[in-house]
């Protein structure tokens, strides 16, 4: 069907952290691509994003640092904000869940729906936390995943294995804010009968879309659809979030539940740009989007449009092209763990290098499965791709324009077949790659990018004209020709991809960038058109720069590790006299050496002040025989002997261990004589 306007919706982030480029790739890279791509075909779009600031991930981080939840979203969505901006994600608007237009928009959808009867009121039994007298929603409550055991999972979801989850599934259940075991008490909330719509979205997404939504997305709809719905609450008992009308009754203490709200955002923010937004939301005519990462895809395909359904005035999404996820050094990414790239932090130490990163997500995206960033990788991809390929080529087409015709686009002269074969080979990329974008696949459109840039660079390479200039002044100039007309057509199709880049390039050509249908041909440069000062697109990044960015990420897993090291519940208490059974000496190692076909004993002779004496030692994979000669350790002596692998061991050596599993000797800090008692 024929469109005649898009809105484009990416993801709104909670505004409890900062963007990281596990957002980036599954996000906000493919939608800014897919909508600069549309600006420039001249579609009339909104591209719409904003911060959602509601939600118990939220108040979590609040309690957590001892602020107000309004300090958080600040402070967040401005980072947020700032960072998306500096680094070219191209909002209409990127607005917020807090704002006063926000809370009008998503109380008239509840209003709207409540008194049309489309809800159900149920009386449950909720968890609540008696010492803080609060109930506990979703991630309020934390406890054992009934399906892999996971001991860190949320009352609405298990990160570790993805499944959604009610509170009451969990095992040994815990309030998150006292760490208490809560109690269950009665609460009034509010349903939506997902049940109802279970027929419509059947048959709108399991036959509408079988053909045109990606497997991932389809194949999630599909489970849940399988499963059968059942109703979902839209309320939740937090005094954070948009509040129930108050004449409600039972309303008092209540907010919207955040995934009720937050895509009513997307309205909010289309209201708040401009005075003609039911047009982008109530036309059918209208082309909507959803660019969503794969954990939010049930409430964009099945809740959100079930919302939408029950409304009756808005349009439905064509698509929702959700991403897998990206992970950073073959780990999950985690704002907890602090284990991600921050955009923030990226911009500030690889300043204007905007294209570099944008360029690595959609070459890497998870589109269709989980994608790992690397750093060695990012390094390989700038050094190899951008700077070799796109680089080079523009600069030696530049360099050579200017060198020979003083930087004027030379005429074209007669064409050889070779011409004609690159000329009819730039003319197909234009709409190769518009096709591949159109159907969101990015990483395929954006490597159909890079191979314009490997056609001019063989063109160059195979036409030689550094040799041919001596003998044949007019078939350089036809060469350069095209190749500048290659060179102003990447300009073109690499804006949506590289926005940096394509402004960079255009300056360098020194004309306007043309509309996308314009691109393709060999006339976007007249000839004796002056062309600017050639520079260099991309620089070389070097080695020490990514060592420090992974030495950045070793600190982060070492600091990780040190704080996980689980401590065991103390024992069960003994009397003093069951401890004085233990004579524990200081003691010295005299002597030491590998016990053969081992891997873990070490065979050492120890001056215990009383004798000295055999012991055999489990730690030869953390100490050479060698090293430990003259170490201080404490001994129980009294341990009766042990004949460990042909030898009589007399007593144990006190170890602890680090939180790399490492072991460590127990000995005395200051001098003490060997044999002197422990106690
Ligand atoms: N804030 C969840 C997330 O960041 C959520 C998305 C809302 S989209 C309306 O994954
Ligand atoms: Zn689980």
């Amino acid at each position: 069907m024929q469109y005649k306007r898009y809105t484009v919706t990416s993801a709104l982030p909670y505004a409890n952290g900062p963007i990281h480029i596990g957002h980036l790739a599954g996000v906000y890279v493919p939608a800014d691509i897919y909508v600069r791509y549309l600006r420039l075909i001249g579609e009339d779009v909104v591209f719409i994003g904003g911060s959602d600031e509601h939600g118990v991930p939220i108040t979590i981080k609040a309690r957590q640092l001892g602020v107000t939840p309004q300090e958080i979203v600040d402070k967040y969505h401005n980072i947020i904000k700032q960072s998306f901006a500096e680094f070219g994600v191209s909002f209409d608007i990127y607005s917020r869940t807090s704002n006063k237009v926000h809370h009008e928009t998503a109380d008239e959808f509840f209003r709207k729906l409540y008194y049309k009867g489309d809800f159900i009121e149920k009386l449950s039994m909720q968890y609540y936390d008696e010492e803080n007298k609060q109930y506990l929603a979703d991630r309020y409550i934390t406890g054992t995943c009934p399906h892999c055991s996971n001991e860190k999972a949320y009352g609405d979801q298990c990160e570790k294995c993805g499944t959604t989850l009610n509170a009451t599934d969990l095992i040994n259940p815990r309030s998150a804010i006292s760490g208490n075991a809560p109690v269950l008490k009665e609460t009034k909330h509010w349903f939506l009968p997902l049940e109802n719509y279970e027929e419509f979205l059947k048959e709108w997404i399991l036959v509408g879309h079988k053909d045109d939504w990606k497997t991932n997305v389809y194949g999630q709809c599909k489970s849940w659809l399988d499963q059968g719905l059942q109703p979902r609450a839209v309320t939740r008992d937090l005094d954070w979030g948009v509040k129930l009308p108050s004449e409600i009754e039972g309303s008092e203490g209540k907010v919207l539940y955040v995934w009720f709200d937050a895509p009513i955002g997307y309205i909010s923010a289309t209201k708040e740009l401009t005075s003609d937004w039911e047009k982008y939301w109530k036309d059918k005519e209208t082309k909507l989007v959803h660019f969503i990462g794969k954990d939010n895809i049930v409430f964009h395909c099945i809740i959100f449009p079930a919302m939408l359904k029950a409304e009756g005035s808005f349009i439905l999404p064509d698509n929702v092209p959700a991403n897998e996820f990206m992970n950073l050094e073959g780990d999950k990414i985690s704002t907890s763990r602090n284990w991600a790239v921050w955009l923030h932090e990226y911009l500030l130490d690889f300043p204007n290098k905007q294209d570099e990163l944008r360029y690595v997500l959609c070459a890497n995206a998870p589109e269709t499965k989980d994608n790992d960033f690397t750093w060695k990788d990012y390094q390989a991809k700038n050094n190899n791709e951008l700077l070799a390929i796109f680089g080079n080529f523009v600069n030696r087409s530049m360099v050579l324009t200017h060198k020979y015709f003083e930087g004027i686009v030379p005429a074209l002269g007669e064409l050889n077949d070779a011409d004609k074969v690159t000329i009819e080979e730039i003319n197909l990329f234009p709409s190769r790659i518009a096709k591949s974008v159109e159907a969101y696949r990015f990483r395929e459109a954006i490597n159909e990018m890079m191979n314009l840039a490997r056609l001019g660079n063989k063109y160059l390479t195979e036409n030689e004209p550094w040799k041919v200039f001596k003998t044949d002044e007019n078939r350089v100039k036809t060469v350069l020709n095209i190749s500048v007309q290659i060179c102003a057509n990447l300009a073109v199709v690499c804006e949506p991809f590289l926005p940096f880049t394509a402004t960079k390039l255009a300056n360098m050509l020194n004309f306007s960038l043309p509309k996308w249908n314009e691109a393709g041909t060999i006339k976007l440069l007249a000839e004796n058109h002056l062309l600017g000062q050639a520079a260099f697109l991309f620089q070389r990044i070097e080695d020490i720069e990514i060592e420090q960015q992974v030495q950045k990420l070793l600190d982060t897993k070492k600091a990780n590790d040190a704080a996980n090291v689980i401590i065991n519940p103390a024992k069960q208490n003994i009397e003093y006299d069951d401890f004085a059974k233990m004579d524990i000496r200081t003691a010295t190692i005299i002597a030491a050496e590998k016990v053969a076909k081992t891997k873990k004993l070490l065979k050492l002779t120890v001056d215990t002040g009383i004798d000295k004496r055999t012991i055999v030692s489990g730690i030869a994979e953390h100490y050479d025989a060698e090293n430990i000669i003259g170490q201080r350790v404490s001994i129980l002596i009294n341990l009766s002997p042990k004949n460990l692998k042909g030898i009589d061991s007399q007593g144990m050596i006190l170890m602890a261990e680090n939180h790399d599993g490492k072991l460590c000797f127990v000995a005395p800090t200051e001098e003490v004589k060997n044999g002197s008692e422990v106690k």
